[in-house]
């Protein structure tokens, strides 16, 4: 069932997989009026759904986790019904589809907030970074720190879009653990100053991601769920004083709830993959499950990581996007289309659904 070359099947969790290759999240900002995904998003999904496995774009699991324009949500009824459209074309053309959950936590404007409050935060430290809101680039919002009493809420909203990305046909989810978005922030000291249960010890840092994890994998089975970290990565503004510790502890937990796999940035997001010091393999040894490697990976780098064992999964992020056929593109060593960057972030079918196939 399981081959040795990046193009043969992988078993994951409960599913098959044709290849080795994932398609990285991806934020395209294109779902407006409601937060719903659309018919060109099912056509773009679709397009790309020779990849082992498609991990949607980031989706919100509530407005409060919201934190950029025209970002899908799977919290209400229109959203599910909008994502079922994607999964069925996906399915139709035989591809597999994880959605990403997603808390912003305090990367997000007062513009996207209900009634416009302040976003929520481990701790009340605004974070250096913008957002993209109102059609152009600002300043995130000053936070306010979450009161103890509203963490089994956030815990509950994830359950639910867990339960809710099933009910829209997803293969299962990736919880966003990674980019300085919520569950990201409580992991890393420099944006967590708490001192109850939450904060303070590498354990209760952890603790957030964790209870996540465990209740998304109650929810919808272990075998469904993955989780993205990046723990080194500053984007977003995030920091941390111990990373090697505090995402050693994180995935010990993860192997003991058994989920299906995690999705690790190697380095800075988008950026250098030896941004800082950092024992990726460690990470490896300590999770008996899947492991997914992102950042910065080409054909030769993935072909040798997988000879050396380093990694089970490759995701491609940016190439998948003016390459809806890369995995072809890849076995045949193909040229790659290069995207156009003024079309990465909102707006229609140009820059999204009208990048050719090889000849197709
Ligand atoms: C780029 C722009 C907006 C959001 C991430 C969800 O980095 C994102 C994101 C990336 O995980």
């Amino acid at each position: 069932m399981t081959g040795n070359s990046l193009f043969e099947p992988f078993k994951l969790g409960e599913l098959t997989l044709a290849n080795r290759v994932v398609m990285a999240p991806l934020t395209r900002n294109r779902a407006g009026n409601g937060f719903v995904p659309g018919d060109l998003a099912a056509e773009y999904y679709a397009q790309r759904a020779s990849a082992g496995l498609i991990v949607s774009e980031a989706t919100q699991i509530s407005q409060q986790g919201q934190g950029y324009q025209d970002t899908p949500g799977i919290y209400s009824q229109a959203q599910i019904d909008g994502w079922r459209k994607v999964t069925d074309a996906v399915h139709g053309k035989g591809g597999r589809i994880f959605l990403q959950l997603w808390h912003v936590g305090r990367v997000s404007h007062v513009d996207l907030q209900e009634n416009g409050a302040a976003p929520v935060a481990p701790s009340a430290i605004r974070a250096e970074t913008q957002t993209f809101v109102n059609n152009g680039f600002a300043d995130v919002s000053e936070p306010r720190a979450l009161e103890l009493n509203e963490i089994p809420g956030i815990v509950n909203d994830f359950r639910k879009a867990a339960a809710n990305a099933v009910s829209a046909g997803f293969d299962g989810v990736e919880i966003h653990g990674a980019n300085g978005y919520l569950l990201d922030q409580f992991a890393k000291d420099g944006s967590n100053v708490r001192t109850d249960a939450y904060g303070g010890s590498v354990e209760n840092r952890s603790r957030l991601m964790l209870e996540v994890a465990a209740a998304v994998a109650e929810e919808i089975g272990a075998g469904r769920t993955g989780v993205r970290i990046s723990p080194v990565s500053p984007f977003n503004g995030v920091s941390s004083s111990d990373p090697q510790a505090q995402f050693d502890h994180i995935v010990d937990g993860l192997d003991a709830l058994g989920v299906a796999y995690i999705h690790v940035v190697e380095g800075a997001t988008g950026g250098p993959r030896d941004a800082a010091p950092f024992d990726f393999g460690s990470l490896r040894k300590r999770f008996r499950n899947a492991y997914i490697a992102n950042n910065g990976y080409d054909l030769e780098l993935a072909t040798r990581s997988l000879g050396e064992g380093k990694a089970d999964l490759f995701a491609f992020g940016r190439p998948f996007i003016a390459n809806p056929d890369l995995v072809d593109r890849l076995k045949t060593n193909a040229p790659l289309a290069h995207l156009n960057p003024a079309t990465l972030y909102g707006g229609g079918a140009a820059g999204y659904t009208d990048y050719p196939a090889i000849g197709g």
